[in-house]
């Protein structure tokens, strides 16, 4: 088993490694840039060591300092976490290299499948369906996709082969529109990942964005631990998920899930690994994309199907075998999650900054916190926004709903703005109640209305009757007249947006 595991990542995803590893024994090495001096998974940690200044680039994007912090802790391995360099091939084959465990697929599965059309054909191959499309493995000239869109037929979607989570994509409607965005989804696609091949698929509309949770271990097994339903989202960045999905049955589940299973067989696929689905109207289902990765929403999985997916990571990449058979796995409850950003809904979800003044974190039945933030954080501006994620678990669906409304009211964080407000009003709305949402629900069929909650109409309307009793009392003291009709509606506008 190993011993001492490096975590090589910042907040709540590097609190819920090091909790993974407590339970298991073994120790954690945290990394920390200078923004970092007191968060939560330094503290946490067995070891922490300083590893350069704020920027990522500077600090977490820096694979050499992690290995040489592996090294001088004597540290037997690395788990990367999400984003940062959790996808880098040249970054786990490095690891290995340095006599290190990697806690994560094999470097040449994440290499694969972050060449989108590589991972197309290789999916192809295993006989999962994927949209009707067009691509190589090489370039293709402008000329060629343009040959071949009329095969495909529109509306399409142009995609960069480097890509993935919807960077560099380009809807296209119309013929005459695809050799603009052919061009643009290049130079996008060029300037993000210094390579500008492209591809094109069928835009599948008003879809489902589902997901199929994997373990895969060193002997070949491999089970799937059901769906997560990802379609709510806002530009790419998911803001919900759930596992079940509303839409998807057992008999669905299974057929989904069996063909994710032998894809991942097909390429000796091992830790734990997602397939992006769409899901259309109909409920076909088509790949998109695998991640090679734990993800930020894996804690639903945990919650219904009660395997613990970090641990299971560690474990397998001590050359364990799994833990469970397929029949082994079964799906309880209902499990919702909210990624709370440091975002304002108000705003156009601008970032916001600055220091956590207060904080009172939900607690009780079925709740689950994965945070990263801590009374007097300070949150800035080099890093992505999400503070925490609320998990809830419930026996049904409608058990969950009710129960994240609770949590999220309990969830009072100060000093900056979150996207808690929204979450609420989600909660509330009867779409997301009823399930009937697509992934164009939020930007589409939604909008946020900030006097939505009504325990704080309430709060201000007691605040506002108070101010004007007050008011009128001085203004008796005073000899002057009552308060203005304005001036009340302003001071309880105040007083609302200073309670929200
Ligand atoms: C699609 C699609 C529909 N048809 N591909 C977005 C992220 C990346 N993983 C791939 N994504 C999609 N690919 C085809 N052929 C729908 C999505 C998609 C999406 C598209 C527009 C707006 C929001 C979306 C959310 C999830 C998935």
């Amino acid at each position: 088993m190993l011993k001492k595991v490096l975590v090589a990542n910042r907040g709540e995803i590097a609190v819920r490694i090091v909790r993974a590893c407590q339970e298991l024994g073994l120790d954690a090495v945290a990394v920390y840039s200078e923004a970092d001096r007191m968060a939560p998974h330094v503290r946490m940690a067995q070891e922490a060591y300083t590893i350069g200044p704020a920027q990522a680039t500077e600090s977490y994007l820096r694979g050499d300092r992690m290995i040489e912090v592996a090294k001088k802790s004597g540290a037997d391995s690395i788990h990367p976490g999400y984003g940062f360099l959790a996808e880098n091939a040249d970054f786990a084959e490095a690891v290995i290299a340095a006599n290190l465990i990697w806690v994560g697929p094999p470097p040449q599965a994440i290499r694969l499948m972050g060449d989108k059309v590589m991972a197309r054909s290789i999916m192809a191959q295993a006989g999962v369906p994927l949209v009707p499309g067009i691509g190589k493995s090489g370039q293709m000239t402008d000329a060629e996709l343009l040959a071949a869109a009329p095969q495909i037929g529109f509306p399409l979607l142009v995609k960069a082969a480097a890509g993935g989570g919807g960077k560099g994509m380009r809807n296209v409607y119309r013929a005459e529109d695809l050799p603009e965005a052919i061009r643009t989804a290049r130079r996008e696609a060029q300037s993000a990942f210094g390579d500008d091949r492209v591809y094109l698929e069928k835009f599948i509309e008003n879809a489902r964005h589902i997901e199929i949770q994997l373990l895969g271990d060193e002997h070949g097994n491999v089970i799937h631990l059901g769906e997560r339903e990802c379609s709510i989202q806002r530009r790419h960045q998911k803001l919900i998920e759930e596992a079940p999905s509303p839409v998807v049955d057992e008999e669905l589940r299974q057929k989904m899930g069996a063909i994710a299973v032998a894809a991942a067989r097909s390429v000796n696929y091992c830790s734990a690994g997602t397939m992006e689905f769409v899901l259309d109207k109909d409920r076909n289902f088509y790949f998109l994309e695998m991640n090679t990765r734990l993800q930020v929403e894996h804690p639903v999985t945990e919650m219904v199907t009660g395997v613990d997916i970090v641990k299971e990571m560690l474990r397998i990449a001590s050359g364990r075998k799994l833990r469970y058979e397929q029949d082994d796995i079964r799906v309880k409850g209902w499990a919702i999650e909210c990624r709370i950003l440091a975002e304002d809904p108000r705003n156009n979800f601008m970032p916001s900054i600055g220091r956590i003044i207060g904080l009172t974190n939900p607690t009780g039945p079925g709740v689950r916190l994965d945070s990263g933030i801590y009374f007097g954080s300070e949150v800035t501006p080099y890093y992505d926004s999400m503070l925490a994620k609320l998990i809830v678990l419930g026996e049904t669906r409608g058990e969950a709903i009710l129960r994240m409304r609770r949590a999220l009211e309990e969830f009072r964080i100060t000093g900056l703005a979150t996207t808690i407000p929204l979450h609420i009003q989600l909660m509330n709305s009867t779409r997301f109640q009823a399930g009937q949402f697509d992934t164009g629900f939020l930007e589409n069929h939604f909008s946020f209305n900030q006097t939505s909650n009504p325990a704080s109409i309430r709060v201000a309307a007691v605040a506002a009757t108070l101010m004007a009793h007050q008011r009128n009392q001085q203004a008796i003291l005073l000899h002057q007249g009552g308060t203005s009709p304005w001036r009340l509606y302003g001071r309880r506008e105040a007083l609302d947006r200073r309670l929200r």
